[in-house]
C-alpha cells in the first residue's frame, strides 16, 4: 500500500474549486456527482443529510503525514458537510469524537483509511471506495464503457475494486499485475460473477492494443509516452502517477489522477 507524503496533498485544501472544474471539464461530473454515481445515492437525498463527521489524526506505525487529516477535512467540507479534526489523536481523539457526538469517523493507519457511521455501522474502506469512483469518473470520461475494452493495471485494493465496478459497467475488462497471482485470482473473480475478462501477462503487448486504462499501480513510469494514442484514456488512482511526464502533456485532460479527492468523496457518501 503507497504512503502518501506531504508533498503528495499539500495543494489539495487550496485547490479543489479548480480540481471540481477540471473533473466537469474530464468527466462531465462533479466530485459529487461521481461519488455519488460510484454509492448509488441520489444527490437530491443528500441535501438534508447533516451527520456530524471527525477526522481522527493516528499516530501509529509510520505516524502523522504532514497535511493528511486537514486535506480529507477539507475535501468533507467541499461536499457541503461539517466535519471537525479533533483536537487529540489516537484513542484519545477517538473519544473526543465520540463524546461530542460526532456520528462519522474518518481516521488512517498505514494499513487501512477507513469512514465509518457510529449509528449504522457501515464502513468503507479508501481502497475500495477510490476503486468504485475511479471506474465511474473513467465511463463518463469514454461516455459510457458498454463492450469496450478497459486494461487495469494493478491488482490491489483499488484495482480489484475497480475491476469489478468497471466489468458491472460492461465493459471487457483485461486484467494485468506484476504478480502473476494476483491478476489471475481477480480475473477467476471476473468470471466468477459472470463477466468475460481477459488475463494480460505481457504489459508492453496489452498497452499496445488497450486506449482506455485504469492505472491502480504504486509504480512510475509505466505508461510512456510512446504508448499513448490520439484517443487514449486513463484513470489513474494509482500513487505514484504511473504515466511518463512527457505523456502527462500529451493527454492533458484525458488524463485523470489526484491523491485523494475521489476516494474521500466516495467514502463520505458510502457511509451517510
Ligand atoms: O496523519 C495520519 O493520521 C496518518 N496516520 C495517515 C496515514 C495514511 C497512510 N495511508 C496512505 O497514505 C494511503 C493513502 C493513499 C490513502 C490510503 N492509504
Amino acid at each position: 500500500m503507497t504512503r502518501l507524503e506531504q508533498n503528495d496533498i499539500n495543494e489539495i485544501a487550496t485547490t479543489l474549486v479548480d480540481y471540481d472544474e477540471a473533473l466537469i471539464r474530464k468527466t462531465g461530473c462533479s466530485l459529487k456527482e461521481i461519488a455519488a454515481q460510484a454509492t448509488g445515492r441520489r444527490i437530491s437525498e443528500l441535501f438534508d443529510q447533516n451527520p456530524q463527521i471527525a477526522v481522527i489524526p493516528m499516530t501509529c506505525g509510520q505516524g502523522i503525514i504532514e497535511g493528511f487529516v486537514e486535506s480529507v477535512a477539507s475535501i468533507i467540507t467541499h461536499l457541503g458537510f461539517k466535519v471537525t479534526i479533533t483536537e487529540s489523536r489516537d484513542t484519545g481523539g477517538v473519544a473526543e469524537a465520540v463524546q461530542s457526538g460526532a456520528e462519522i469517523l474518518f481516521m488512517a493507519d498505514d494499513d487501512r483509511f477507513v469512514a465509518v457511521n457510529l449509528r449504522t455501522g457501515k464502513v468503507s474502506d479508501n481502497g475500495d471506495a477510490t476503486g468504485r469512483g475511479y471506474a465511474v469518473a473513467l465511463e463518463h470520461m469514454c461516455a459510457g464503457l458498454q463492450d469496450k475494452k478497459v486494461l487495469l493495471i494493478g491488482a490491489g485494493p483499488v484495482g480489484n475494486s475497480a475491476a469489478l465496478a468497471l466489468a458491472g459497467c460492461g465493459a471487457k475488462v483485461s486484467v494485468y499485475d506484476l504478480n502473476l497471482s494476483s491478476s489471475q485470482r481477480l480475473f477467476r473473480e471476473l468470471e466468477k460473477q459472470g463477466y468475460t475478462a481477459r488475463l494480460e501477462t505481457d504489459l508492453e503487448a496489452a498497452l499496445v492494443r488497450h486506449h482506455i486504462l485504469l492505472d491502480a499501480c504504486p509504480a512510475e513510469d509505466v505508461i510512456m509516452l510512446r504508448h499513448i494514442t490520439t484517443d487514449m484514456m486513463i484513470a489513474a488512482p494509482g500513487i505514484p502517477l504511473g504515466v511518463q511526464a512527457l505523456g502527462v502533456e500529451q493527454l492533458s485532460e484525458r488524463l485523470l489522477h489526484d491523491p485523494l479527492q475521489i476516494g474521500v468523496a466516495t467514502m463520505i457518501l458510502d457511509v451517510l
